[in-house]
């Protein structure tokens, strides 16, 4: 079994009451620093009648307005920067609901932020500097990659920046270097534990491989138990999102009883998606972020549209901090297919600046062999359908994988159906069939 190292007692363990405490300063803090900085969040301060010398500690947080994706989409790039540019010294990102990304600004601050919060999260896998971390979560503007990359170097590790893709090479760098901990998402974990045994290398021997540290896409204590058996080794789960920090918001320890929430960075809440409302400790509902300690584009009550629980029951590993347990749903209609995230709407934006097709269409995602598999099946008009021009047909759908590929960034399969065979809904369209058992 792996040791679990916690990697700063002091803010993890703290007393809860002392973090509250100092959670409700730094909310202060940070919602000035909004209130001053910030036109949107001074708008909507406004016109919720709040000031910021009404938030006092933390029972005023259910005050502050609500921070929307779609506030990202609309400020996008810069608006919701607290900082001045020039102190700004990364951008990450992620997609947003139409062909943009969404973007967020880190100052240094952010990044030491960002860094601290993953290197708790890979110590409590174990990780110290005697290990060799494998990173195949993407490197670029995708968290992932230099989220865990930076968190392992913190700890002192052998970092191998390997990013995603490319199986074999992936199993021959594990073998060759003795890799101990691999950072990728689960269903790509799954892969290669599948491949690895398929080549019929014997973990334990051929792959020197202790723990993972899997997220970025929601996983099952069923697909836990089959990594954990492919790999030889202890699966945890680990939590973030961009808008807040990138992988590390939430990290689970050896205990493998939901995911501890990084407070003394972040404040994390559940509400009623419908009416906004606080929900207590062991509810499921929306989770919501606040971060405490950004700088350069901090969030007040960030709605994540993730569903979950909050336990904050004592943990055996002596952490203090509220846990989440397992995203189980979204609130909202986002896809995540191969740990990128997908909105149908913004498949639609592609379909409708290309001639020859019907804005009706159909996304079936699946999982074949491990892997995470999009059609798009998309309705030809009756002047397309009722000229056979086949190489015209075709040349629609290779427009159509190409320009999907561009704006979501993945690959897709794209059939082209007759006029009138996709179902028509009388109520809300049903875009979306997802076949995968998670
Ligand atoms: O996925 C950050 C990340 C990278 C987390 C690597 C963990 C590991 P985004 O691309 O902004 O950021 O996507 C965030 O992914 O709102 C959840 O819906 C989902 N998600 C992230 N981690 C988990 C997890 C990264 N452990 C969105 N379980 C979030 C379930 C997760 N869903």
């Amino acid at each position: 079994m792996i040791q679990d190292r916690i990697y700063n007692s002091q803010m993890e363990c703290m007393d809860p009451e002392v973090r509250r405490k100092l959670q409700g300063e730094r909310l202060r803090a940070t919602v000035a620093l909004e209130y001053a900085n910030v036109p949107l969040y001074r708008e909507r301060m406004d016109k919720a009648g709040i000031k910021p010398e009404d938030i006092h500690s933390m029972d005023d947080l259910k005050y502050l307005p609500f921070t929307e994706k779609t506030d990202l989409r609309d400020e996008f790039p810069f608006g919701l920067l607290a900082a001045p540019k020039d102190q700004i010294v990364r951008i990450q990102g992620s997609s947003g609901t139409t062909g943009k990304p969404i973007v967020s600004g880190y100052t240094e601050n952010d990044v030491e932020v960002w860094t601290e919060m993953v290197a708790r999260s890979l110590s409590a896998a174990g990780c110290t500097q005697d290990d060799i971390v494998q990173v195949c979560y993407g490197y670029g503007l995708f968290t992932g990659g230099l989220g865990a990359h930076q968190g392992a170097s913190r700890l002192g590790a052998m970092t191998v920046p390997m990013s995603s893709g490319n199986t074999q090479r992936q199993i021959m760098m594990m073998r060759d270097l003795g890799s101990t901990i691999l950072c990728c998402t689960p269903s790509y974990a799954t892969y290669l534990g599948e491949t690895i045994r398929e080549m019929g290398l014997v973990p334990g021997k051929d792959i020197k491989l202790k723990s993972g540290v899997f997220g970025a896409e929601p996983w099952s204590e069923e697909m836990r138990v089959r990594i954990e058996e492919l790999l030889g080794i202890d699966a945890i789960d680990i939590y973030g999102l961009t808008e807040i920090a990138g992988p590390g918001v939430a990290f689970e320890c050896i205990a493998k009883h939901g995911m501890h929430v990084n407070e003394d960075h972040v404040i994390a809440e559940i509400i009623d998606p419908k009416t906004g409302e606080q929900l207590p400790y062991g509810t499921p509902g929306e989770l919501v972020f606040t971060t405490i300690t950004k700088t350069g584009q901090p969030m007040l009550r960030y709605r994540t549209h993730d569903i979950c629980t909050l336990y904050n029951d004592p943990c055996p590993c002596g952490r203090t901090t509220v846990r989440m347990g397992r995203i189980t749903g979204r609130t909202d209609d986002m896809l995540i297919i191969r740990g990128v995230n997908v909105f149908p709407s913004q498949i639609e934006s592609v379909l409708v600046g290309i001639n020859g097709v019907a804005p009706h269409y159909m996304l079936v995602v699946d999982r074949v062999n491990s892997s995470d598999t999009l059609e798009v099946k998309v309705e030809l008009t009756e002047e397309m359908f009722s000229s056979d021009t086949v190489s015209h047909i075709e040349g629609i759908s290779r427009q159509i994988s190409e320009q999907i590929k561009s704006v979501v960034g993945i690959a897709a399969k794209v059939s082209l159906v007759p006029p009138k065979s996709i179902p028509r809904s009388e109520g809300k369209a049903k875009r979306i069939i997802d076949n995968r058992k998670i």
